[in-house]
């Protein structure tokens, strides 16, 4: 089938079948943060993940071939509704069962919801067709046009004071991130984000609201409207496009959404009724690969701007979305930090650094993935994940 623009997004982004997937492995995981990231709902030192490691069995001409994928859903249902609890249960009693011995994913059609439960077990698939055919991730999106350097940005988690935040803005700035987002809340917002203005006047400044606010904070909105921010990230509900659409009007400054959009479709109607001007794609939040590829394609067929959102992934998570940052149509810088900002060490042999004359990233160009597990960390993070669940009700977490 040749894809042009006008082939219907249903039918673009589907992989032919593969070799059947003979083996699917679950590693919960629990990861320390170099530091943790304190949001509108809070902020946890250790992170916990799943590494999902799918098996596809050899086929005429092709060697067996292993993908990982990363499950970013978080201890407590904060962020999103899911947690490891429910991402174990739903991958373990559903999601893998569904695929074992077939030669794609579409049983996974039959179920809905969990998307960041989805996506893991989804990129797995994804990285193992990459890995068996002898290409990269990002080669086997079949899009045209891709960087070799993806633009990055950082996030810069609520601090004690104003004082400690220029600290960190400094110290980001010097190791060369051009673009910085701040979190704010309710009691922490116009004050920290006017102090960082005026430290710096011509820095790229954006900040992320994770639902905190509603449409009676309209005043404090159109304060942030005089300093020249780049956008503001999910004022409103999580799960609100309508009311989007009345604050975006009464600013200049651009909104992006990110908690509010969970598949293409969001993305169209926000922008078509005006709740936004520019999206973060977080390939958990969308429920894997072949959604974030149509909502890509969406986006850089209609001119919206578009960035690849982060969920303090480790290494394998890491270069899914750096792989989605290589797209034509991501335009703005996206929250993928170099490894050194989340973990030290992690669970994968390769780092990734940060480009400091023009704040990108590489993009992987190893088959497959791009990256190699380091299997004796991987081993400290389940175990640190044991230790959690013996003292703390997660839900169905067993492997
Ligand atoms: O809203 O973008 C967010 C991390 C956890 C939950 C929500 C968000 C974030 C980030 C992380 O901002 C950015 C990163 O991974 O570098
Ligand atoms: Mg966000």
């Amino acid at each position: 089938m040749t894809i042009t623009s006008k082939t219907p997004l249903s039918k673009r982004f589907t992989l032919p079948d593969s070799a059947p997937i003979e083996r699917v492995v679950l590693h919960p995981i629990a990861m320390p943060l170099v530091e943790a990231l304190v949001t509108s709902f809070g902020g946890d030192a250790l992170r916990p993940g799943i590494l999902v490691e799918l098996h596809l069995a050899g086929a005429e001409g092709l060697e067996p071939a292993v993908g990982w994928g990363e499950c970013v859903a978080g201890w407590t249902p904060g962020y999103s509704y899911e947690t490891i609890g429910t991402a174990m249960h739903v991958l373990s009693d559903f999601f893998i069962p569904a695929v074992l011995g077939k030669t794609n994913l579409n049983d996974l059609h039959h179920f809905r919801g969990h998307p960041m439960a989805r996506m893991a077990i989804e990129s797995a698939y994804w990285a193992a067709v990459a890995q068996q055919q002898g290409v990269t991730l990002g080669d086997l999106f079949g899009q045209a046009n891709r960087k070799q350097r993806a633009l990055v940005g950082v996030s810069i988690g609520i601090q004690p004071s104003i004082d400690a935040t220029l600290a960190v803005v400094e110290k980001r700035l010097r190791e060369g991130y051009g673009r910085i987002k701040l979190k704010i809340k309710q009691g922490w917002n116009i004050e920290m984000l006017r102090a960082v203005r005026q430290a710096y006047p011509r820095i790229s400044m954006m900040a992320d609201a994770n639902s905190a606010f509603s449409l009676d904070d309209i005043a404090l909105f159109k304060q942030m409207d005089d300093l020249n921010l780049l956008m503001i990230e999910q004022p409103l509900d999580h799960d609100d496009i309508y009311q989007h659409s009345k604050l975006q009007p009464q600013l200049h400054t651009p909104i992006c959404l990110d908690e509010s959009i969970r598949n293409v479709d969001d993305a169209r109607m926000a922008i078509e009724i005006g709740a936004g001007k520019i999206i973060n794609l977080k390939p958990g939040r969308v429920g894997g690969l072949t959604e974030s590829l149509k909502l890509h394609a969406y986006c850089y067929e209609a001119g919206v701007p578009l960035w690849i959102g982060g969920m303090l992934e480790t290494g394998v998570g890491r270069s899914a979305q750096l792989a989605l940052a290589s797209l034509p149509g991501v335009t703005l810088p996206s929250d993928i930090s170099a490894t050194d900002r989340y973990y030290n060490p992690d669970l994968t042999h390769e780092v990734y650094v940060l480009n400091r004359e023009d704040s990108t990233i590489t993009v992987p160009t190893g088959v497959g993935l791009g990256v190699n597990i380091n299997a004796q960390r991987l081993k400290e993070a389940e175990a640190s994940f044991q230790e959690v669940a013996k003292s703390q009700f997660l839900g169905p977490v067993e492997v």
